[in-house]
């Protein structure tokens, strides 16, 4: 890009004024990533300051057993297949009484096992609901929610009326991958389609409840595609503003049917969080899921455009199962020194974002 296009498009975003999808095409094309991330830097300066958010979080992964067993999956599993697991009701129970300290949300995302009842999932819900009424259940897929409505026979509303009766309080962002129909077609063509993923969002958007959206990047996808994917979820989020944020997630070869595919560069990462962070001007937060970056780079990551680390987490299967180096999760205190190391400051946050604690410089070192 020229110099003048480069100080009109920067005009223009310092101005708050939305990029279009040609304009969003060139930054893509920008070379320079320096530009880029400061650009995308100002965009979350302007929305959250010099705040960066994290949660105290356990992630619940209840089966692996899938039927849709998609390219670039290497949890999902066959029933007869050596590591498969099912974890029984009593057995996640058991989890839901055993949780760390100052923990706020369980993250609960698993697979289309050919079995289990929706009542499973109700129960889980329901029975963990019971047990720790204060913490928030951010549970299922667009894609699971789409699965449970072919297995129990009802509708998308009476699907999330149920769950949110038994105590379902928002959905994550997983499934998304990329929305185009021949990405699809090639990876993932078992389980619902771009289209649906959306109308699933709007649904629950509507039934009030918040949602997360991803996208899957650095497989078989174009660059169009890419963009063709944030500007469907932007213009989902001018419809309904359910959207709290948007985690870029960058794919892991090894142990999948993709495995001759290279991972993704940082440069390539740090762009998408910074593409994302343009183009996505109507949602409050972009993650950096750090188990997905790595530590180094979800730090960089905030300068780049990027507002939240996700949480502490405590055991992560997907992305460990298709060769992550991260560990399976990190203690509070560490998340609050590595923003503060960052140059940030570190905010504590419920699910929906309400401030938990804002940490000041001398908290980080803390026990
Ligand atoms: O939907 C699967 C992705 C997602 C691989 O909402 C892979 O806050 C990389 O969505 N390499 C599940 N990615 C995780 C997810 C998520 C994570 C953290 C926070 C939130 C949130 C959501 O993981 C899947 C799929 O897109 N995935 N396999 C892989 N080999």
């Amino acid at each position: 890009m020229d110099a003048t296009t480069l100080n009109n498009l920067r005009d223009k975003v310092n101005s708050g004024t939305r990029i279009s999808l040609d304009e969003a095409r060139e930054l893509y094309y920008e070379k320079d990533l320096l530009f880029l991330g400061e650009l995308a830097r100002s965009v979350k300066v302007r929305k959250t300051n010099l705040q960066v958010f994290f949660n105290v979080n356990r992630h619940i992964n209840l089966t692996n057993v899938c039927l849709s067993r998609c390219k670039f999956c290497a949890f999902g599993c066959d029933e007869n297949d050596p590591g498969a697991y099912t974890m029984t009701l009593e057995e996640v129970l058991n989890t839901g009484r055993d949780l760390p300290p100052h923990i706020t949300e369980l993250h609960i995302v698993s697979a289309l096992h050919p079995h289990l009842p929706f009542d499973y999932y109700l129960e889980v819900i329901r029975g963990l609901k019971e047990i720790n009424p204060e913490v928030h259940l951010q549970a299922f897929t667009a894609v699971e929610i789409d699965y449970f409505s072919q297995i129990s026979g009802l509708s998308l509303e009476e699907v999330f009326k149920s769950l949110m009766e038994a105590g379902l309080g928002s959905l994550p962002g997983g499934g998304a991958e990329v929305f185009s129909p021949r990405v699809r077609e090639a990876i993932c063509s078992r389980k619902a389609s771009g289209e649906r993923w959306l109308e699933i969002m709007e649904t629950a958007h509507s039934l009030g409840l918040k949602t997360n959206a991803t996208m899957l990047y650095g497989h078989i996808e174009t660059m169009e595609e890419r963009l063709d994917h944030l500007i469907k979820l932007r213009s989902l989020q001018d419809r309904t503003g359910g959207f709290q944020s948007f985690i870029p997630l960058p794919f892991h070869p090894h142990n999948t049917e993709l495995s001759h595919l290279k991972r993704t560069t940082g440069y390539e990462d740090l762009k998408m969080i910074a593409l994302s962070r343009l183009i996505l001007d109507n949602f409050p937060h972009i993650k950096a899921f750090w188990i997905m970056l790595g530590i180094p780079l979800a730090q960089l990551s905030l300068h780049f455009g990027a507002d939240d680390l996700d949480g502490t987490v405590v055991e992560e299967r997907i992305t460990h199962a298709a060769g992550a180096q991260t560990e399976q999760g990190i203690s509070r205190e560490n998340l609050i020194k590595l923003i503060q190391e960052a140059g940030y400051v570190p905010v504590e946050r419920d699910t929906l974002y309400n401030i938990i604690e804002v940490y000041g410089e001398e908290d980080g070192l803390a026990p």
